[in-house]
């Protein structure tokens, strides 16, 4: 059986809506790690890594707070890189979205180094598209996409080592429900595949999946990048950027148990839990049931 590192990354560098810096202790809160070892998971708690504080400014050349994402990024970047190499499987607590760039990079390096496939899933309410000329916010956590696809600054789309760290046909989004008017266009221009909530509600859970996961063998790296947003917010209120029309809690079960099925996931993000916007802690709960889920916690034995 795999051993589990939980990796804490608590800042709300890349976001708007400061919170998502408690996430990580909102989840040990919840009990993640003992309940992922209740299934037999061995599980150990890396502590959290530390970085610069949030600055509170206002954007430059359409980036708010660069430098300080830059190096949080490295220090998530080289702490998941070395869980990988120690052939642990590395489970990142944001933290805001903007810290899957150091992630991903990571994951992205290990799969060239051992010659595996990579596949990203990224279940958000939000593509997380844009560029510093397209943002309206300029928001980094609005950026991590289009940076793991090379577009952005050096500093960057180069922490793994190579640009860009991920071909296009690399990510797979689910759950998408707001996109900026340019980022949209970025969408179409890199030929993302996205299954908006329109296909879910047109297809299904069941086949947005089977979709969404086809075409993933024994060779394959199935990395998740789980932003809380993902799910309803009638659910899920412990998010800084909640978006109404998400997938409800049976559907994100679903979703959950079909990826664990496929016996792939080699690493995970689970970003964006915001404890200052949550009632009772019962978002991080719920994402503490649903990471219970992907590692193969299941109603009955299948
Ligand atoms: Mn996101």
């Amino acid at each position: 059986m795999k051993q589990l590192r939980l990796i804490g990354a608590p800042t709300d560098i890349g976001a708007g809506r400061r919170g998502a810096s408690m996430g990580p202790e909102a989840l040990r809160v919840a009990n993640l790690q003992q309940a992922l070892q209740q299934h037999g998971l061995n599980v150990t708690d890396g502590g959290d890594l530390s970085g610069p504080a949030n600055p509170q400014q206002g954007p430059v050349d359409g980036f708010r707070h660069l430098e300080q994402v830059v190096a949080w990024n490295r220090s998530v970047h080289e702490a998941v890189h070395a869980t990988l190499q120690q052939g642990q499987l590395p489970v990142l607590l944001g933290g805001d979205h903007a810290l899957a760039i150091g992630s991903i990079a990571a994951v992205a390096q290990y799969c060239r180094e051992q010659g595996k496939k990579l596949l990203v899933l990224w279940l958000d309410a939000h593509a997380d598209a844009n560029t510093n000329t397209s943002t309206p916010t300029g928001n980094i956590h609005g950026m991590p996409v289009t940076s793991l696809l090379g577009i952005g600054p050096d500093q960057l789309t180069s922490i793994g080592g190579k640009v860009p760290a991920l071909q296009p046909d690399a990510i797979r989004q689910i759950g998408i429900r707001s996109v900026d008017r340019e980022e949209k266009q970025h969408l179409h221009e890199l030929g993302l595949r996205v299954y908006d909530m329109r296909h879910i509600d047109e297809h299904g859970m069941r086949v947005t999946m089977e979709q969404a996961l086809s075409g993933i063998d024994a060779d394959t790296h199935l990395h998740v990048s789980f932003d809380i947003d993902f799910l309803d917010p009638a659910v899920a209120p412990g998010v800084g950027t909640a978006v109404p029309g998400g997938p409800t809690y049976r559907e994100t079960q679903l979703c959950m148990e079909m990826i664990a099925d496929t016996g792939r996931l080699a690493s995970l993000d689970v970003m964006e839990l915001n404890p200052a916007c949550d009632v009772r802690n019962q978002t991080a709960e719920l994402v503490v049931e649903l990471v219970e889920s992907l590692f193969g916690k299941s109603t009955l034995i299948r």
